[in-house]
């Protein structure tokens, strides 16, 4: 079972999935988690480029860059370990690059990237995505004491984008799972934990 957590940053995907974990480790569910971009060797070398406030790049590049972590993490990861019935949990998958990379830099058209996102996931589509709901100025408050990365730079009118590409794909993606993210941890979680309990019997 392939499980994803979307959203914008500081939504509180982390903290989900580490919820989630601990719920799966009680129940003697074997899972792993991973995050994009990184979870390999070269994707975590490709994620310290992409997250570098130093680096300037086009946004096709950008784009590239994210595919070809997923491509490996897919390969090298994902897919050896739902060979194994492990339940893979991933903190994104390509629906951020279609919401960051289609909606908030317009770098292609969405239809292109689309196709980019299917040749890098290896055709690979998660089960269930929860996609963690919340407005910018509570979502920037959650981060306000940690360093802006080189995508968190991009400002306030890119974030109003990429929360509309969220919204577009929980609005025409039946596995969406839309969660009002302003409410506490454990409300979010009992909400995870019954989708995915329903899914798993
Ligand atoms: N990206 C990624 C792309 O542009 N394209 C792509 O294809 C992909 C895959 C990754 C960046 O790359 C971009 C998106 C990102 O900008 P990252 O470091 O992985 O960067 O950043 P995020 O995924 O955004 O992770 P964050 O750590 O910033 O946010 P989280 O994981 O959503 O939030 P979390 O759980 O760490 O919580 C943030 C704070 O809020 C509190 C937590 O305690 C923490 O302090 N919190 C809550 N507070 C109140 N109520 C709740 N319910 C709370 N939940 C958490």
């Amino acid at each position: 079972m392939l499980i994803s957590f979307e959203g914008i940053d500081g939504c509180g995907k982390t903290t989900q999935i580490e919820l989630l974990r601990e719920r799966l480790n009680r129940e003697k569910l074997p899972a792993e988690v991973l995050r994009e971009p990184g979870g390999t060797d070269l994707s975590e070398t490709i994620r310290g480029i992409l997250l570098n406030p130093d680096i300037m790049m086009n946004p096709v590049t950008e784009l590239l860059l994210f595919s070809a972590a997923r491509s490996e993490l897919v390969t090298q990861k994902v897919r050896p370990l739902l060979e194994q019935n492990v339940i893979v949990i991933l903190d994104r998958f390509y629906d951020s690059t279609v919401a960051y990379q289609g909606f908030g830099r317009g770098s292609l058209p969405i239809d292109a990237i689309n196709q980019m996102n299917h040749v890098a996931a290896h055709g690979l589509v998660p089960d269930l995505t929860f996609y963690l709901d919340i407005g910018l100025s509570e979502a920037s408050e959650r981060r306000k004491d940690m360093e802006e990365d080189r995508i968190e730079r991009a400002g306030q009118s890119f974030y109003e984008r990429v929360r509309e590409g969220f919204n577009y794909l929980a609005d025409n993606n039946e596995r969406f799972v839309r969660i009002n993210a302003a409410q506490a941890p454990e409300q979010i979680h009992e909400a995870v934990w019954r989708r995915v309990s329903a899914l798993l019997s």
